[in-house]
């Protein structure tokens, strides 16, 4: 879903009152931020905190030298400060950048990114950890300017960074970590993204209501009739009354520009006045959709707006970089609905409102984009994705093969469905994918936030034996290894073949030196096996935008390892043919 080149240059007259207007795409030659060729001039790029940096002839993708890093202690960074003259990347699609990790582990690193409104860890770029860097490979690390929401659900503007932090969180004082950098480049927007504009010189008033003749040409109603009015004007001489009818539902005004989208991009806010004469508060909504809208996830729906009794507020709403319900950034030069409404009311209601207008200058509260859970998505309509996924299609036949199983997975929060940061837990997505094409395959969660060893042990396996698994898939954090032993086999002797994770959440949770115990343990008993998924995940697309503000992994991350786990089962079902059969010896 790309604009076409031809709405950059669209001149439009939409209605009295609404232009659109934009002009060719501008396209700047690439940029390179930092090729590592040199020691002063990469001095005038980085400054380098609790690290040392050399220029190296090693792991070189450009020119003759890279830039050696040895990471000293946590926070250990390479950092670009520029508060005082924030760095315009606006005219950029990403930013990348190469990094080899020498060591036989992965590299944890995170990326801290501020633009000039950041005020605060809420309020900037900076998912906790998740880019793992392969060991003893080079890989291409690339940030999309699009997908940089802040922990509170902003889209960063890449027109003004002030801050852009490479750094190792969790690099540790006696052992330090040795990444080599290079070729740090800035990619330049493409046919399909959305160009900038610079900001308009003046508001753009979309109903200056002083007719109602104009306001009924720009506005459509449903459920609502709308009138002049001279009472509570802020502009001229009048004001619309919107009169809200009774039991009508989602009652609202809305412009609608079919066939000719309006182009916003030169405003950053969309203001009106309104005048509530009631004796009590009412709430309004605004929801702005684009050319790509086709439901609830993929448009903009603001906070609701809450107009005090007896006052006139002016509204102010950020729709600079405004994103969907979804988290993806809205098309704002193709804007094709904007819709003032209210919920259903048992009565009558009544408001003013007056100078409606989109402002460049910056204000008002940005949404706040739950990008985790999203209405009416749940394991089984993202599962009905899943089987005509290009990868899984072809892994069908496998999973209907699969004969009856009963499957218990023991886990923590990361693999609950019912928590806020998904739709969907890998686990239950891939569960269901299997189940819709082969009913034979049932499964059970037994879950607990913070799920350790000890408590899957005390609360768990009783229930979990009761449930007579063919199956248990145990997604926990390790605690101590023999207890660890034990359940597993305890679930084996009561005939469950056991799948041991190594993690599901890339950020936390993950250790090299315990995996290589479930390897040995996997070679002394038949079923025991160890599911890798994390490696998995390394140089995946965007793992920066699988965090949830909480910690939590997001739909996209549970996605990415629903596909990797059914890929997993197909593998293990093509090795085995039959579920592996029971090891009786019991011996660790
Ligand atoms: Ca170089
Ligand atoms: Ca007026």
């Amino acid at each position: 879903m790309r604009p076409s080149p031809s709405s950059w240059v669209v001149i439009a007259v939409i209605s009295q009152t609404w232009l659109a207007w934009g002009e060719e795409a501008p396209s700047p030659a690439p940029v390179s931020l930092d090729d590592c060729e040199s020691f002063d001039a990469r001095h005038q790029v980085w400054q380098i905190g609790d690290a040392d940096a050399e220029l190296s002839a090693e792991h070189v993708t450009s020119g003759k030298s890279s830039l050696k890093v040895i990471l000293k202690k946590p926070g250990a960074s390479l950092r670009i400060e520029s508060r005082a003259r924030p760095l315009d990347w606006s005219q950029h699609h990403s930013i990348t950048f190469d990094a080899f990790n020498p060591h036989a582990e992965p590299v944890h690193l995170t990326i801290r990114i501020d633009d000039k409104y950041s005020k605060g860890y809420q309020d900037r770029f900076e998912p906790g950890g998740v880019f793992a860097l392969p060991p003893g490979r080079m890989t291409r690390m690339k940030l999309v300017f699009d997908h940089l929401l802040t922990k509170g659900g902003r889209l960063l503007d890449p027109s003004c960074i002030t801050v852009f932090i490479i750094y190792a969180p969790k690099v540790r004082a006696d052992s330090p970590q040795t990444v080599f950098f290079d070729t740090f480049r800035l990619t330049p927007l493409g046919k399909g993204d959305i160009a900038p504009l610079p900001p308009a010189k003046k508001p753009l008033v979309i109903d200056n209501c002083e007719s109602a003749d104009k306001s009924k040409a720009v506005w459509k109603t449903a459920g609502v009739t709308i009138a002049s009015s001279p009472d509570h004007a802020t502009e001229g001489k009048q004001s619309l009354k919107v009169t809200f009818a009774p039991k009508a539902e989602w009652p609202g005004m809305f412009i609608e520009p079919a066939n000719k989208p309006m182009d916003l991009r030169p405003y950053r806010t969309l203001r009106f006045d309104a005048h509530n004469p009631s004796a009590k508060d009412l709430p309004i909504y605004v929801r702005i959709d684009d050319a790509n809208s086709f439901n609830h996830d993929s448009r903009f729906t603001a906070n609701t707006v809450r107009l005090p009794a007896g006052e006139t507020t002016t509204v102010a709403i950020n729709i600079h970089r405004m994103v969907s319900t979804a988290g993806i950034r809205m098309d704002k030069s193709r804007i094709a609905k904007l819709i003032l409404f209210m919920s259903t009311n048992a009565a009558e209601r009544v408001i003013f409102i007056d100078n409606v207008r989109v402002d460049p200058v910056p204000g008002g509260v940005a949404n706040a984009v739950d990008f985790g859970r999203i209405p009416g998505q749940n394991p089984v309509s993202l599962a009905r994705e899943l089987i005509n996924d290009p990868v899984i299609k072809p892994l069908i036949p496998i999973l209907k093969a699969i004969p009856p199983k009963r499957v218990a997975i023991i886990s923590h929060s990361a693999s609950m469905t019912s928590h806020s940061a998904t739709s969907g837990s890998f686990f239950d997505i891939a569960a269901e994918t299997v189940r819709l094409v082969n009913p034979g395959f049932q499964y059970k969660g037994f879950h607990r936030g913070m799920m350790s060893i000890s408590i899957a042990r005390r609360m768990f396996l009783k229930p979990a034996l009761k449930y007579q698994p063919t199956d248990t898939c145990i997604v926990v954090f390790p605690t101590t290894w023999n207890e660890e032993r034990d359940l597993m086999l305890e679930l084996m002797k009561a005939g469950s073949n056991v799948y041991r994770f190594d993690s599901v959440l890339p950020w936390i949770a993950y250790s090299p030196s315990l995996l290589q115990t479930y390897r040995d343990f996997d070679k002394k008993h038949a079923n025991a096996n160890l599911i890798e998924l994390v490696p998995r995940s390394w140089g995946a697309k965007d793992p920066y935008r699988w965090q949830f503000r909480d910690g939590h992994m997001t739909t996209y991350g549970h996605l990415f390892f629903a596909r990797e786990l059914l890929k997993e089962w197909a593998r293990i079902c093509r090795q085995t043919g039959q579920p592996p059969g029971l090891d009786e010896t019991g011996e660790n």
